[in-house]
């Protein structure tokens, strides 16, 4: 089957908005666990569990992701950059005639603070936060945006940033390009179909070819 359709995660995929925008409202170590509300839960667990005791304890930890979300919109207003290749990938894949996803942990409301409504526009459809019940690794989101393509894992390929982000992918069963940051650099990426700096040497064709390889098995 031939390539038809990109999947792109955002944090740290799309732009290295971990260190440019979500970083500068969460610390690093947080990363491990993905989703604001879940990370500011792991937080209290481990550094005030009689927090989460309290009865109000979700509806404040709503609140302070919703704070949080606020400050990250505005880092998103000040403009916070694609990372290389990002951009020309997106519309050299658009012209190519491939469908374009997205499938993030983050909220949909952060991808459009991020993204540009002439980028958004580019997507045939994103699958963002709460849309599902388990957030990556599990494979929900990707399940999801797979359904909403009407797509099976064969026909697409997935592009990442992170550990949590290759298990989701894999164990939708797509193969996955990782472009790691700084904060994702010494994650275990084994399984990925390649493991690149960024995508700024990455084009339509190459995916092609690397996506022959990856479900050459399919074929037998
Ligand atoms: C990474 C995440 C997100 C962001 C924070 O998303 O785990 O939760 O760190 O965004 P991606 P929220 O799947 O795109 O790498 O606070 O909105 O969750
Ligand atoms: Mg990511």
């Amino acid at each position: 089957m031939e390539l038809q359709a990109l999947m792109f995660d955002v944090d740290g995929t799309l732009a290295d908005t971990e260190r440019d925008g979500h970083r500068q409202a969460l610390y690093g170590e947080l990363l491990e666990v993905t989703g604001g509300k879940e990370r500011i839960r792991f937080f209290c667990d481990r550094h005030a569990p009689e927090f989460l005791r309290q009865a109000d304890a979700e509806a404040r930890i709503k609140e302070l992701h919703a704070a949080k979300t606020r400050h990250y919109v505005a880092l998103c207003a000040q403009g916070i950059p694609l990372r290389p290749g990002v951009e020309a990938l997106l519309r050299e894949a658009r012209a190519a005639g491939l469908r374009l996803a997205i499938a993030t942990t983050t909220t949909p409301e952060n991808v459009t603070a991020l993204l540009p409504a002439e980028l958004m526009a580019l997507f045939a459809t994103v699958g963002a936060g709460d849309t599902v019940a388990s957030k990556k690794p599990a494979p929900d989101i990707y399940q999801w945006v797979l359904a909403q393509l009407d797509l099976p894992a064969a026909a697409c390929l997935a592009i990442e940033d992170s550990a949590n982000g290759l298990k989701a992918a894999l164990a939708a069963g797509l193969a996955t390009v990782i472009t790691p940051t700084d904060y994702t650099r010494d994650h275990d990426f084994a399984g990925a179909l390649a493991v690149l700096p960024d995508l700024g040497r990455v084009a339509v064709p190459l995916l092609r070819r690397w996506h022959e390889i990856a479900y050459a098995s399919d074929k037998k």
